[in-house]
């Protein structure tokens, strides 16, 4: 491709409002543009990396024998209602009306909409399992859409649906497509963490997430130092024992703490260590009220209180809320005599020895509290983030911390959708079964933007070969310059027809402006037509490690063909 015949619009300054270095390259190397908030068009080079990461996910989505179709982002109302989601999803989900006025969704995902066709096609085990899959555009109202392509309102999904009519089909695809959602990351060059993972509102029981490490990304991994121990912060269980002092048992007291109201004062004040404070939050979980409890150095994991409640919705209860259930302040909250709401705590609080806690009275705190003789609690759980130090759940070494953007989520969804919406089967005794399903998901749009994220440097993006817009840019230092014009014409059409993909920069602008634009758009290697061109000598750049080598044209193709394949 000539650039005086596409439109690459590279700017000269960083656009204000990118906050991520994926976000301004994108825009500034003219791969993208913004059209509303969270709402991109993938400009000429930006849909050339798509396709490319499109095309590696298919080839492995079909080598792990799932079937492509492509399905409407236009879903009728009917089918979210029959799933029910119709009524639990919030603004996030995009509805419309038709010019009938009824009611449809722009598509969020596609659960409803496969589950129904797959219900009116499929009625007998022996076409079991059947795993299909779209590449397509899906829609998201995301309250607040960030860092360009990793949290957009309109982004391209794969998503896959497998169906079965046993839990052990459905172990092996789920296996199979693990392992092709790996071979995908690692195509892209991407340092990625397959995560244990909360399955959430989806119902099924094992879900991982694919995770990219990035300092960027909004998921937090815990991981351990020694084994490939990695979950999702919201899901790594604790398995420690908590050892309960074998100080004798005090007489409880209530102390004035004036104007201690934070855990940290309060310890001060009373001069007692995190570990022997007790930490009370309210929570309205669906329509009630729970006083969850805590020691003071964790904090509440809401993703297992919500698991554990088995509830739709966990929210802490606000200040007002809390004055209003326990009429007392948040700050001096306590589980002492608490009878209005249910309790529940995390192990480690039964492991308290004369404990501090709120006095359910502004300003007052009680000492040598100790639970079972001061306090119910009607259930202890796990029910606290995990944190940097503790034992990694597996037993082998110990917990740390990395940010990571979600890329691949994969679920075992059950029949959670099959139930809802009757897609049934007749099994081989003739009677009729829910199907057993899959889900499985990577942002393909999302892993565009990882990408530039891992890959960049102070001059601007550096793809790797795999997914490069294209492999060679070809540049002449002067076009106006007879001798080297005719050369980069000659080598433009002798290395296309050796099927190189090829970006011959022919515009007359001076050569500063080429140079900071090929670095800019990053394709991995750049030949340079100049001075020796007279000589049939060009220069050949890896723009990953900036070596250059000057190559005769005779040998060029053979040069970059085996430089492409080592970098
Ligand atoms: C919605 C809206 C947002 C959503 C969903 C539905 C996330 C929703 C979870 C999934 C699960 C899997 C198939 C591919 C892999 C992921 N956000 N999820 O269901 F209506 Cl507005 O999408 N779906």
């Amino acid at each position: 491709m000539k650039q005086s015949m596409t439109l690459i619009p590279t700017l000269r300054e960083i656009p204000a409002d990118a906050e991520v270095k994926s976000h301004q390259l994108l825009l500034k190397a003219g791969f993208m543009r913004q059209n509303a908030s969270g709402v991109y068009s993938f400009l000429p080079l930006g849909k050339r990396v798509l396709q490319k990461v499109e095309n590696i996910v298919r080839e492995e989505m079909d080598g792990a024998d799932a079937v492509e179709l492509l399905m409407p982002a236009l879903q009728q109302a009917e089918l979210w209602q029959e799933s029910g989601r119709w009524y639990t999803y919030g603004p996030e989900l995009m509805r419309l009306r038709d010019r009938n006025d009824r009611e449809f969704a722009l598509g969020a995902t596609h659960e409803e909409v496969i589950t129904s066709l797959v219900r009116d096609e499929v009625k007998s085990y022996k076409k079991l399992p059947l795993t299909l899959y779209q590449i397509q555009t899906k829609f998201r109202d995301e309250k607040r859409p960030r860092f360009g392509l990793l949290r957009g309102r309109e982004f391209i999904m794969k998503d896959a649906y497998s169906f079965h009519s046993s839990k052990e089909s459905l172990d092996e695809v789920y296996k199979k497509l693990f392992q092709a959602y790996s071979n995908v990351f690692s195509r892209c060059g991407l340092n990625f963490r397959a995560v244990i993972a909360d399955s959430g509102a989806m119902g099924g029981k094992d879900t991982h997430e694919f995770m990219v490490l990035s300092d960027i990304g909004e998921d937090t991994i815990a991981y351990s130092d020694t084994s490939n121990y990695a979950a999702n912060i919201e899901m790594a269980p604790i398995v420690m024992e908590y050892k309960r002092s074998s100080e004798a048992l005090k007489e409880m007291d209530k102390v004035k703490t004036e104007n201690q109201k934070t855990i940290e004062e309060v310890a001060g004040f009373l001069e007692v260590s995190h570990e022997n404070l007790i930490k009370s939050l309210l929570f309205k979980v669906d329509d009630q009220y729970v006083l969850v409890l805590v020691r003071g150095d964790h904090e509440v994991n809401d993703v297992k209180l919500k698991n554990l409640l088995e509830a739709g919705s966990v929210e802490l209860a606000s200040a007002e809320e809390t004055k209003t259930v326990l009429s007392c302040p948040v700050g001096s909250l306590g589980p002492v005599s608490v009878t209005e709401v249910r309790i529940v705590a995390d192990h480690a609080v039964e492991a308290v020895v004369n404990g501090v806690c709120g006095a359910n009275e502004e300003h007052y705190h009680f000492i040598n509290v100790n639970p079972g003789r001061d306090f119910n609690v009607e259930q202890y759980a796990d029910l606290r983030f995990i944190k940097e130090g503790d034992p990694s759940p597996d037993g082998s070494g110990t917990i740390v911390f990395a940010k990571g953007i979600e890329v691949g989520h994969v679920f075992k969804l059950g029949t959670r959708y099959s139930e809802a919406m009757n897609a049934t089967y007749l099994d081989e005794n003739g009677k009729s079964q829910p199907m057993i399903m899959g889900c499985y998901g990577i942002g393909v749009s999302r892993t565009v933007a990882a990408v530039a994220e891992q890959y960049n440097d102070e001059n601007g993006l550096v793809w790797p070969a795999n997914i490069a817009p294209y492999q060679l840019h070809l540049i002449a230092v002067n076009m106006k310059d007879e001798t080297q014009a005719q050369l980069a014409n000659e080598l433009y059409k002798e290395l296309q027809g050796e099927r190189f993909e090829i970006l011959f920069d022919d515009r007359q602008e001076r050569p500063g402006v080429k140079f900071a634009d090929s670095d800019l758009i990053g394709l991995p290697l750049r030949i340079t037509v100049g001075k020796k061109a007279s000589e049939g000598i060009v220069e050949v750049k890896v723009r990953k490690t900036g070596e250059v080598t000057e190559v005769n044209r005779s040998e060029l193709a053979g040069t970059l063909a085996s430089m492409l394949k080592s970098i």
